[in-house]
């Protein structure tokens, strides 16, 4: 972690510059067209390999265009698609039919004085679609050679998010590594191009908390939750549709973050920006998104309010350039629940200067935490006590940690021993059910308002976690923002179905923990459980469980 973010990002502020200077030099305009049958309220998108992308929504008779396409913006740009209630519906196959086909265009024009490309009939498949006609002749554009994995003409991650094994090479995922910003490519050669894929090269750890994808603009949740709002599939009555999504859709308990990362030449003209999404999707549709942006830390005071408070004048949710980050953001609270807020919801982010449009990017909302890493028990000095969830909610009853009245005493050691659960995810693929632990993720606990990790400090710590042999920062600074690391220690295994015998454990000296940072070690203070994905633009996925302690 650590540097990761800023090496992959300065990586993309040279590639995308060299990617945009070269488009300028192509000049022949064409008309890109087709008709997606049965297709009517879907929205098509013109995914350039750079990542920029262009929508055209689909008319109900199935036409879609893209016009003043050139040739250049066409190679390696695919065809992916949105249903008409706003969730990626997979990308357009244009060619091939057996165990490989092709989702690119190659951008060689049959003829120098085309000013047309019709690519005929397409046909709706479950999870992706396929064009009629697949010759360069009769398409008038040459498509890229067949390398996508596909079983009978389907590529192999159409209705997946991309979360298959497309038996990721160490080539593949040093490639994602180096080239994170190029968000339309399609590296692991399963048909979803990277911001659209989960798992974007092929190697089943989710992309939030794959290393390999460090420093890509994914978009990252944050849920942070008490004893009393508890979220797990072990705690009270488990994982409900009604209890996430009162968490999902409720006030200050959890946000979603996207960044766009800007090559230097943009960053500087760039003075803000805005979300287009389908009107399905209330959180972020045009003129009366249902969200709160809360912002990030560096947010000015005048973009903490309702979204629908934030609009363009055409109605759009707004983005807010951060100068500081060289960044345009939105982050936000959705206030809806999980069924208007699905792994897979498509949204475009466009940068904006004052005199119009940058670039855009579309975006696929990432699998995200429906609970949080929560306590099981703990052991402060007077043996081992089962944390009795059932005896509070969200509005009565009190056990010890629920608040600074009734925290968890330790001893004088300030030695916590906690054994704890693992956050959930919900299914994704289709041979997945329920609820998954969620792994691969790093694991820490923070104390306070102590801007400083309490690596070194941990002691009887789990088999399955692995400790980051380099947890301090610069000079081995323990503070945060000299970069050391919050979540030292990484859980060795994957995402398997949820299972209460599944728990992970560490002690933590609480106390030589605060005041080695500066801190008093004494009082009342809110002691967090945390559990990080990797570095990704501005941040990172985050499941916090928080609770109260007492130093003596
Ligand atoms: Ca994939
Ligand atoms: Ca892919
Ligand atoms: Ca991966």
């Amino acid at each position: 972690m650590k540097n990761t973010y800023r090496i992959a990002l300065s990586l993309s502020f040279a590639l995308s510059g060299l990617l945009w200077r070269t488009s300028v030099a192509s000049a022949q305009s064409l008309t890109l067209e087709g008709v997606l049958v049965r297709g009517g309220g879907y929205t098509v998108y013109l995914v350039e390999s750079s990542g920029k992308s262009t929508s055209a929504p689909v008319s109900s008779s199935g036409k879609f265009s893209f016009t003043k396409v050139t040739k250049t913006r066409l190679k390696g740009a695919s065809l992916q698609m949105a249903d008409p209630n706003g969730a990626y519906a997979g990308p357009i196959a244009l060619g091939g039919t057996g165990s490989k086909v092709s989702t690119t265009f190659s951008g060689k024009l049959a003829s120098s004085k085309l000013k047309k490309l019709s690519l005929g009939k397409v046909t709706l498949k479950s999870g992706f679609a396929q064009l009629a006609k697949t010759t360069t002749k009769s398409l008038g554009i040459a498509v890229s050679k067949a390398t996508t994995k596909a079983v009978k003409g389907k590529p192999l991650g159409a209705g997946q998010l991309g979360l298959v094994s497309t038996g990721s090479t160490a080539n593949v995922r040093a490639f994602v590594a180096g080239m994170a910003s190029v968000a339309g490519a399609d590296e692991d050669l399963d048909g979803i191009p990277s911001a659209f894929d989960a798992d974007d090269d092929g190697d089943l750890i989710l992309d939030p908390s794959d290393p390999d994808s460090a420093g890509s603009d994914i978009p990252y949740t944050t849920m942070v939750l008490d004893f009393r709002n508890s979220l797990n599939a072990h705690v009270r009555g488990g994982l409900t549709d009604a209890a996430i999504d009162a968490v999902i859709g409720g006030e200050n308990v959890f946000a979603l973050a996207t960044f766009i990362s800007l090559p230097q030449n943009q960053s500087s003209l760039a003075t803000g920006g805005y979300i287009v999404c389908d009107d399905a999707l209330a959180y972020c549709r045009r003129n009366t998104p249902v969200g709160y942006f809360s912002g990030v830390s560096e947010s000015s005071n005048d973009f903490r309010r309702p979204w629908a408070e934030l609009l363009t004048s055409a109605g759009y949710p707004r983005m807010e350039k951060i100068n500081s980050l060289g960044a345009v953001v939105a982050a936000i609270q959705p206030r809806v629940g999980r069924s208007q807020f699905r792994p897979g919801d498509v949204f475009e982010a466009v940068v904006t200067s004052n005199t119009g449009e940058i670039t855009r990017k579309t975006f696929t909302l990432a699998p995200y935490f429906v609970s949080v890493p929560a306590l099981k028990s703990y052991d402060a000095g007077a043996g081992e006590v089962e944390v009795d969830y059932s005896s509070v909610s969200t509005t009565s009853g009190s056990i010890p940690g629920t608040s600074p009245s009734d925290p968890i005493v330790l001893p004088p050691s300030g030695q916590l021993t906690m054994t704890f659960w693992r956050p959930q995810r919900a299914a994704i693929r289709t041979d997945e059910t329920g609820y998954l632990d969620w792994g691969t993720l790093n694991y820490g606990v923070g104390v306070g308002d102590v801007q400083a990790t309490c690596a070194g400090l941990f002691t009887n710590v789990s088999s399955e976690l692995v400790a980051d042999t380099t947890p301090f920062g610069t000079g081995d600074s323990i503070f945060f923002n000299q970069g050391a690391n919050p979540t030292p220690y990484r859980d060795s295994l994957g995402d398997r179905p949820a299972s209460v015998g599944n728990t992970l454990g560490f002690t933590v000296d609480l106390k030589t923990c605060a005041t080695r940072a500066g801190g008093n070690g004494t009082g009342t203070v809110m002691v967090s459980l945390e559990a990080r994905g990797e570095s990704v633009t501005g941040g990172q996925t985050t499941a916090r469980q928080s609770f109260y302690v007492r130093f003596q």
